[in-house]
């Protein structure tokens, strides 16, 4: 049975890529926060009771910021796959949080990387790299695109990957980036944009809200979904040689767009309902991400397969429905 370790599991792509190895039947280890309330939310329903014999999901208090509880638990795991998916995420609020955003997002990573060379663990690497890294560079962006970041949190991500890349040559770790374009579900944090959309169309159709608040609808974002993405994750540590890959649909829409994808889908009139919130601009702003993912299609087999109006039809459905629970 083969051991993998998640970082970030309490988050969306972390409940998706846990599902995703249960079901291949890895024993699936995750490092949680601990926090003053529950933070499992998003894991709870393949939660196995310790008690019980063949528990295969096993979940460990641990922080980005401490560096000896990672070694600690490379130490104890030895897994054979680690997955590092956890980092201060949100490009708006690393504007606030720039000190931290890099100790954990970035530094973190090398934290990590460094409990790995220590313990000396024969594994593979996934970082979890991003589009943003591309931030003011036009599209269409692969792996071979420059990157000009624009937000604390993109930053943090291009040192995250040039760790990653380093310690592949320069100790030899089995260490891959996946550079994903925007991914979503209807497990994406509230506050990002496409989830924010979503959950005002369907409160709004139930009758407890009637305006949204948004900043730019002029930006281009490649949305996905996220657990075909996480698929593509497993791929990648799957391949015969390390590589770095993009992951995308290849589809431009603008946040104006998707807006317009998740009212109709409830019969509403978007412009009704959405009012502009200096708040929400970015100092800096990312005007256009397009991927190009014919990398991961040529060696991994990978495609996307849901499209953004799709996404966001799914996504409204899913709010919906939790509204009608
Ligand atoms: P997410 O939902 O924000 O999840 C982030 C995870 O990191 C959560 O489990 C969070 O724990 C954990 N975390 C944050 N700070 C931590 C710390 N100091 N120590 C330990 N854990 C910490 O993010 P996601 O959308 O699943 O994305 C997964 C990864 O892919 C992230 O690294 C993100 O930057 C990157 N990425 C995402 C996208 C996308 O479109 N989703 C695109 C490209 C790259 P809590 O639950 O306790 O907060
Ligand atoms: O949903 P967003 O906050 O996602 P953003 O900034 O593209 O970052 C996400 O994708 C990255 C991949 O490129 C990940 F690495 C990162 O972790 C995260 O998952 O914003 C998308 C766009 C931006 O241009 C923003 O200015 O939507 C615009 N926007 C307009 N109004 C808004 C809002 N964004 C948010 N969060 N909230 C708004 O009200």
């Amino acid at each position: 049975m083969k051991r993998a370790l998640i970082t970030g599991i309490t988050g969306q792509d972390g409940s998706y890529l846990t599902e995703l190895l249960l079901g291949k039947g890895y024993e699936v280890h995750g490092i949680i926060r601990r926090s003053s309330t529950f933070n499992t939310g998003r894991i709870d329903h393949l939660y196995q009771d310790p008690h019980e014999r063949d528990q295969r999901l096993v979940l460990h208090y641990g922080d980005l910021t401490d560096s000896s509880r990672l070694v600690t638990l490379i130490e104890k795991v030895r897994p054979d796959e680690v997955y590092h998916l956890a980092a201060q995420s949100h490009v708006r609020v690393s504007f606030d949080e720039p000190e931290y955003t890099g100790n954990t997002t970035g530094v973190g990573t090398a934290r990590l990387l460094e409990a790995i060379r220590m313990v000396g663990v024969d594994t593979r690497y996934y970082q979890a790299s991003s589009s943003e890294m591309f931030g003011a560079t036009p599209p269409p962006q692969n792996e071979d695109t420059p990157f000009y970041p624009r937000s604390p949190y993109g930053a943090a991500k291009v040192y995250g990957y040039w760790m990653a890349r380093n310690y592949r040559e320069a100790h030899d770790l089995f260490a891959v980036n996946g550079i994903l374009f925007n991914h979503e579900s209807p497990r994406r944090g509230e506050t990002f944009v496409t989830r924010k959309i979503a959950r005002a169309a369907a409160r709004i159709k139930a009758g407890l809200e009637q305006h949204v608040y948004l900043g730019n609808l002029d930006a281009v974002r490649d949305w996905g979904y996220a657990q075909e993405y996480v698929e593509g994750m497993w791929r990648m540590l799957q391949a015969p040689e390390p590589a770095d890959y993009v992951l995308a649909t290849g589809t431009a829409t603008t946040v104006r767009e998707f807006t317009q994808y998740c009212f109709e889908r409830v019969g509403l009139d978007w412009e009704e309902h959405v009012r502009f919130d200096e708040t929400y601009l970015r100092p800096t702003e990312v005007d256009a991400l397009i991927g190009d993912a014919s990398k991961a299609q040529r060696d991994l087999g990978w495609k996307a397969q849901t499209m953004p109006e799709q996404l966001a039809h799914l996504m409204v459905d899913a709010d919906l429905a939790a509204l009608q629970k």
